[in-house]
């Protein structure tokens, strides 16, 4: 049997710096004249790549120009919305989200938050000085980048979702570990996952907060029902609490509250008649 190799043409790939900006041939943060410029020189066929190709149909042709021009001006970066007022609804309405969920958190999942919250304090007062501790902060990640692998990608994440600070933590395994801080509130754990998918990280984590002493979970049940589990912890919390008082409450839309169930348990040394 003779096998015949067909040598296949390159599938043309458009090798912009900037995936979310793709108009911006020379990376500089803006699509501008020079990019059309760069765009009109690479005009008509393209059959193996080239970076003027926006749309990767393997030539340079009027609906690049029109995406160009539809892109001039500085490249759009990621809205992180105006910042939620209640810290703690936020927080519990973004640990909500999961490393599957969307970036941002719905406004109607933290009002839905904040009035069921109001609502369980009033039918157990005792949880109103018993906040919710946040599991990790909502604008950072920690991420290990690899050396000697490109990284434009990264920069580029780094940009679209507007870095304010990294702090380098330490080299380790082949990589470099840093801490990023954004530029607001977004769901951390979905946002560890696009950074990990890059080819030069190989970790991207939500920067965990130690010593949580009361977590406030919530599901929604349908019909407008959520139930709620909330531990609140108590006695050495820096390793897991070794005290706690564990409440299923179901509320519904109208914000009616039932208490489903209430356990308490932990160490003997515990004061459960608190
Ligand atoms: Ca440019
Ligand atoms: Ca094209």
């Amino acid at each position: 049997m003779i096998v015949t190799l067909i040598a296949v043409a390159p599938t043309p790939v458009t090798a912009s710096p900037c995936a979310h900006c793709p108009t911006d041939l020379d990376g500089d943060g803006s699509t501008t004249a020079a990019d059309l410029a760069t765009m009109l020189a690479q005009w008509g066929a393209c059959p193996n790549s080239c970076d003027a190709d926006v749309d990767a149909d393997g030539a340079v042709g009027p609906t690049d120009l029109a995406a160009l021009l539809a892109d001039w001006g500085e490249c759009a970066l990621f809205d992180f919305g105006t910042p939620y007022r209640d810290d703690e609804s936020a927080q519990i309405g973004y640990e909500m989200l999961g490393p599957a969920g969307p970036l941002a958190l719905p406004e109607i999942t933290y009002d839905r938050i904040l009035s069921d919250l109001d609502a369980i304090r009033d039918a157990a007062p005792a949880l109103l000085t018993e906040p919710h501790t946040p599991a990790w902060a909502r604008d950072r990640l920690i991420v290990k980048v690899l050396d000697g692998v490109p990284a434009a990608a990264y920069e580029c994440l780094n940009e679209f979702y507007r870095v304010v600070d990294a702090q380098f933590l330490f080299t380790s395994g082949g990589g470099t570990w840093w801490v990023l801080t954004f530029a607001g509130d977004v769901n951390v754990e979905a946002l560890g996952g696009i950074y990990a998918s890059l080819d030069e990280i190989a970790f991207a984590e939500p920067d965990a907060l130690i010593g949580g002493e009361n977590h406030y979970e919530p599901v929604m049940l349908g019909g407008g029902v959520w139930r709620w589990t909330i531990d609140d912890g108590w006695h050495d919390c820096f390793d897991g609490c070794d005290c706690h008082r564990q409440y299923t409450f179901e509320v519904d839309a109208r914000g009616n509250v039932v208490l489903i169930d209430l356990v308490e348990f932990g160490q003997p040394w515990c004061d459960f008649g608190r």
